[in-house]
C-alpha cells in the first residue's frame, strides 16, 4: 500500500543528505521529511542520517523537541534506520568537543581514533565489517566492503554487547553496526557504499519476506586501498563543459586551433567510473581559480545529476575561497562549500587557499580560524576537507640552498643535483609560492585538513608511474590519509605506490579517460599482489 512506500528522513539540515535521499528514491521509495516530532512518532520506517558534529546535533534536536520522540520511538522498537552519527547518538555520550550528552539508548561512549597508533585518522574508505549477530539488514554483506568516514566511533563493552551485530578493526575493534529488533544503525555510509550500500537500504526498507537470505562469510580485513578516477572540468572554448585533461597541466591540444582537450561529458564518464568500480569519484574545476564556483552553476548541475546515480564518494574541488562578485556581493568560502555539499559533494577539496592559509600559519604560527580550510572543517568536520598539493619539482645542489625539506633523489637532476625539494604551487600550476609541499602537508594538517590529494606537476599526464619519493616523504609527514595522483599509466604504478609509500589511495584521470586500463584491471592487479581492495559485486 502507499504507506509502504514512504520512508520517513529526519534530516536536521547540517548536512549532505542529498545522497540519502538518492538512494532511497533509487529503490523505489518516496521521503517524507520530518517537521515535528509527531511526525517521528507517526513513521512507518524513520531513517536518521546524522551529519555534522555530535554537540550541534544534540543541540538541534533538543531545540526542536525531538530527543523525547526519538527515544520514544526507538524504545517502542519501531522500524529505525540510523546512519554514521545517527549510530553515534544512540549512545550515552560522545568526547566529540565534549563530553557531550547523547540520546543514552545504548550503554557506552563514543571517543576519538587513536592516531598514535600509526592508524591515519580520519578513518575514510572501505573496510569489510565481522558480522557479530543475526543483524538482518546487513546478511549478505559478510566480506564484502563498505564506505567508512569518521574520526569517532563507538567501541563493544559488556554493557552494549547485545546491540553489537558487527564490529570492524581499525586500530582496535569498534562498532560498525547495532541491532536489537527493528532498530538498526550503522556507522558507515550505506548511501555511499555502491551496489552493498543499496542492498543495505533494501533490506530495511523491504519486508524481511521479499530478501533472499545468504550465509554471511566471515573474513578479517584491512581498509582498502581506494582507487579514485579524477574529472579534470573546464568550459571549453565553445562554452560547453567538458572533462579534460593536461601534460603537466597544460590541457591545451598543440594545433593550430589550440583546443582545450576534450574527454568526454562529466556527469556520463562519472557514471561510468561508478560502474566500473571506482571507489570515488573527484571533480576538480580547474579554472575556479579565475571564475567563481557559484557563477558556475554547470559544475553543480554535475553534482545534482552525478549524485542521483552514483552511490560512492563525490569530491569537487576549484575555486573554494571567498569571493566578492561584480556586483559587490561577498560570498564566503564557506558559503560556496555548503552549495557545492548541497549539490551531492561529499568532500570539498582546496588547493590555492589553502596555500596562502598555510604560508600565513607558517609566518605568524597562529591559527587565526578564518581561513576556508579552518572555517569549512569547523562546521562540516575535517573528513569534509581535501587539501590539494599541486608541488613542481625544483633540484638543488646542496639541501643548506633552501629553507625547505629537501630529499637525496635517486636520479640526479639535470645539472647533476642529488637533492630536490618539491614548490607548491597555485593557480593551477601557474605561479610558484615560497613553500614546500611537506612543509605545506603538517601545516594543512594543523589547521583541519582530512585528507591530502597529492599531485605532481613533473609526473602529470606522463604515463610514467607516480612520484614515490613524493608520495613517501608527505605519506609519512602526516597522520591524515594522503591520495597519491599524477603519473599512472599502467596497473603496476598502483601496486608500486601501495607497496612503497603510505598512500591510502590512488587517483588516476588520463589512462582511465583514454580507456587505456579499466578500473577493474588495476583492482585485480592490486587484489593479485595481496593488497586489499573493494571489488564490486557482479
Ligand atoms: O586552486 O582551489 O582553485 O583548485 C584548483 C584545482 O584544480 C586544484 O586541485 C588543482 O590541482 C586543479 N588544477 C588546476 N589546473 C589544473 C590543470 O591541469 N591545468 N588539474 C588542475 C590538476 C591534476 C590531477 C590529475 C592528476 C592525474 N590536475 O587532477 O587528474 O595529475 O592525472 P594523470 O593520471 O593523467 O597523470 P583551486
Amino acid at each position: 500500500n502507499d504507506r509502504d512506500s514512504v520512508v520517513t528522513l529526519l534530516d536536521y539540515g547540517a548536512g549532505n543528505v542529498r545522497s540519502v535521499r538518492n538512494a532511497i528514491q533509487s529503490i523505489g521509495y518516496e521521503i517524507k521529511d520530518v517537521q515535528t516530532p509527531e511526525d517521528i512518532l507517526n513513521a512507518n520506517r524513520l531513517i536518521f542520517p546524522g551529519v555534522g558534529a555530535f554537540a550541534a546535533a544534540m543541540d538541534v534536536l533538543n531545540q526542536k523537541g525531538m530527543v523525547e520522540a526519538l527515544r520514544t520511538y526507538i524504545e517502542n522498537d519501531r522500524p529505525f534506520l540510523g546512519i554514521c552519527l545517527g549510530l553515534q547518538l544512540l549512545f550515552e555520550y560522545s568526547e566529540e568537543n565534549g563530553p557531550v550528552k547523547g540520546l543514552g539508548l545504548i550503554p557506552g561512549g563514543v571517543g576519538r581514533f587513536d592516531s598514535s597508533s600509526g592508524f591515519r585518522v580520519p578513518h575514510i574508505g572501505w573496510n569489510a565489517v565481522q558480522i557479530r549477530k543475526d543483524s538482518e539488514i546487513l546478511d549478505d554483506i559478510g566480506g564484502r566492503h563498505v564506505y567508512f568516514v569518521h574520526s569517532y566511533r563507538a567501541v563493544p563493552s559488556n554493557a552494549n554487547k547485545d546491540w553489537i551485530s558487527s564490529t570492524c578493526n581499525y586500530g582496535d575493534n569498534f562498532i560498525a553496526s547495532i541491532r536489537r529488533g527493528n532498530v538498526h544503525a550503522v556507522q558507515f555510509h550505506p548511501e555511499k557504499s555502491g551496489d552493498v550500500g543499496l542492498s543495505i537500504l533494501r533490506r530495511f526498507l523491504f519486508s524481511k519476506s521479499d530478501v533472499t537470505k545468504q550465509t554471511a562469510e566471515r573474513k578479517a580485513s584491512k581498509l582498502a586501498k581506494r582507487v579514485i578516477a579524477c574529472l579534470d572540468v573546464r568550459t571549453n572554448d565553445k562554452g560547453d563543459l567538458v572533462v579534460t585533461k593536461g601534460d603537466q597541466y597544460d590541457v591545451r591540444e598543440h594545433t593550430k586551433e589550440n583546443e582545450v582537450r576534450n574527454l568526454g561529458k562529466p556527469v556520463e564518464l562519472a557514471g561510468q567510473y561508478y560502474k566500473d568500480g571506482a571507489d570515488e569519484i573527484s571533480f576538480l574545476n580547474i579554472t575556479g581559480y579565475r571564475d567563481f564556483p557559484l557563477g558556475d552553476l554547470p559544475m553543480l548541475q554535475v553534482l545534482r545529476y552525478t549524485s542521483e546515480n552514483v552511490f560512492v564518494p563525490l569530491t569537487v574541488g576549484g575555486g573554494i575561497r571567498d569571493f566578492t562578485d561584480g556586483n559587490g556581493r561577498y560570498y564566503s568560502s564557506l558559503e560556496v562549500a555548503s552549495e557545492y555539499f548541497r549539490s551531492g559533494a561529499d568532500k570539498v577539496s582546496i588547493g590555492s587557499d589553502a596555500v596562502y592559509a598555510a604560508e600565513a600559519y607558517l609566518k605568524t604560527g597562529v591559527k587565526a580560524g578564518k581561513s576556508s580550510l579552518e572555517q569549512i572543517s569547523r562546521v562540516y568536520g575535517n573528513q569534509a576537507v581535501v587539501v590539494s598539493i599541486d608541488p613542481r619539482r625544483v633540484y638543488v645542489k646542496d639541501p643548506n640552498e633552501v629553507e625547505f625539506m629537501t630529499i637525496k633523489v635517486t636520479i640526479p637532476g639535470p645539472n647533476g643535483e642529488e637533492f630536490a625539494w618539491y614548490q607548491c604551487t597555485v593557480n593551477g600550476g601557474r605561479e610558484g609560492r615560497p613553500i614546500g609541499a611537506y612543509e605545506l602537508a603538517k601545516a594543512v594538517e594543523d589547521l583541519g585538513a582530512g585528507e591530502i590529494l597529492l599531485n605532481c606537476i613533473d609526473c602529470d599526464g606522463q604515463g610514467r608511474g607516480f612520484d614515490i619519493e613524493l608520495i613517501k616523504l608527505i605519506s609519512d609527514a602526516v597522520s591524515i590519509p594522503v591520495i597519491a595522483s599524477s603519473g599512472a599509466g599502467a596497473v603496476e604504478h598502483f601496486s608500486e605506490v601501495f607497496t612503497k609509500t603510505n598512500a591510502s589511495a590512488a587517483l588516476a584521470a588520463g589512462i582511465f579517460h583514454r580507456k587505456e586500463v579499466p578500473i577493474q584491471s588495476v583492482k585485480e592487479h592490486l587484489s593479485k599482489e595481496g593488497i586489499e581492495v573493494r571489488m564490486r559485486v557482479c
